[in-house]
């Protein structure tokens, strides 16, 4: 298939599944065309079969704003127009699914162009509820040829929140276990905890939903009971009032924030148990790339997350906010060796077995041959 791709190509969830989905895709000889108006941050090395097309932006004086989703769906049709694109799969819908419909229309004398929208998270429960999106995002998922969504609470809040009749697949986020898997990190654990102490760690953008405070807060109850060191991975709006907390609550010698990162891997082997206490979480692609590397995970009980974390086998989940709890749970864990273990092999296993990359993406494989199909 000639397939294009159209995601953030920054830091985020949404734009790693769709690289590392185009990646694979390339990868099975599908011909895969990306087009945004940057290079997807985990696109580094050359993949046969694998183009991209940058969206270019005008600064004429007249437009105050820039006017990227009408670039975009320009850009979109050209691209699909001269390489042939069977279909155009959009992830996180604003403005994605809207640029891609009227990518479509442009077409649609000389081709029937097919799209697919994968619904990412704060695209339905937060930024596409607000007035001036909602009219535009229902329209856009109603309009695609067909939708996906990464967990089955986004599905049913889809199709609830926008009145939706539409029938939406469940496409869970995968990971590729062979690259997120259990390794020494040795040297790295010796420097961030040399005398032995439990790393934890969490890995965000920094914004408010991801609640970066309760961790800090987590930790220091953690930090009370047993020597410990934090690692906070990635930066965003957040990051500066929780570097002022840490300094209140005098836990700067334990807490390192490390900013973006390119060595994931490394840095979850070098840890003990991963943190993600969210206020609204779709899916949790961070936590599964914890589990991959065999770290049990404390969370939020929000959203996707229970569908991907199993409370009592694969880590716990507690309530939004309930730092009391989720601190216990951290505690009875590092501080009991064999239940560790069973915790840590669940993680793997359950990442293994269910998340795979070879699971997933013969799915969305799939779900293309349906909408050609049909
Ligand atoms: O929705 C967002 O906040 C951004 C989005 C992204 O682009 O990173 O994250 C969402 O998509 C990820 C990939 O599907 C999910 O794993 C995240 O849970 C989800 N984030 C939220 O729902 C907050």
């Amino acid at each position: 298939m000639k397939i294009g791709i159209t995601c953030y190509p920054t830091y985020g969830g949404s734009g790693v599944i769709a690289t590392e989905l185009g990646k694979e895709l390339a990868l099975k000889g599908h011909q895969v065309h990306f087009i945004s108006y940057a290079l997807p941050f985990r696109l580094t090395d050359y993949v046969e079969n694998i183009f991209f097309h940058e969206v270019e932006m005008s600064n004429y004086p007249l437009f105050e704003f820039p006017l990227y989703s009408l670039a975009l769906a320009s850009k979109m049709s050209e691209v699909a127009k001269y390489e042939k694109l069977d279909l155009l799969h959009v992830h996180y819908a604003i403005p994605h699914a809207s640029s891609a419909f009227l990518a479509k229309q442009i077409l649609k004398d000389t081709k029937d162009l097919k799209i697919v929208t994968t619904l990412h998270g704060t695209d339905i429960t937060l930024i596409g509820l607000e007035p001036s999106f909602l009219p535009l995002v229902k329209f856009s998922i109603e309009e695609s040829d067909s939708v996906t969504a990464v967990s089955r609470f986004l599905k049913e809040k889809t199709l609830t929140n926008y009145s939706i009749e539409k029938d939406i697949e469940v496409i869970p986020n995968f990971v590729d276990t062979e690259l997120f898997k259990p390794g020494d990190s040795c040297s790295f654990k010796h420097h961030i905890a040399p005398n032995g102490e439990k790393i934890l760690i969490h890995t965000s953008n920094f914004r408010a939903v991801k609640r970066v405070p309760d961790t800090i807060r987590i930790f220091e109850k953690v930090i009370k009971e047993i020597p410990a060191k934090l690692l906070l991975v990635g930066d965003g709006p957040d990051r500066s009032e929780c570097e002022r907390l840490c300094r209140e609550l005098h836990l700067c010698e334990h807490i390192k924030f490390l900013g973006k990162q390119e060595a994931l891997v490394e840095l979850l082997n070098a840890s003990d148990l991963f943190l993600i206490p969210s206020q609204s979480e779709s899916f949790g692609l961070a936590a599964l790339e914890a589990m991959s590397c065999g770290l049990p995970v404390v969370a939020s009980s929000v959203g996707g997350l229970p569908e991907l974390v199993k409370h009592n086998e694969t880590g716990f989940i507690a309530e939004i906010g309930d730092i009391d709890r989720m601190a216990k749970y951290v505690i009875d864990l590092l501080t009991n060796e064999k239940k560790y273990k069973i915790f840590s092999d669940n993680a793997r296993s359950r990442a293994v077995g269910m998340f795979d990359k070879s699971k997933i993406v013969p799915l969305y494989e799939q779900n293309y041959l349906n909408v050609l199909n049909s």
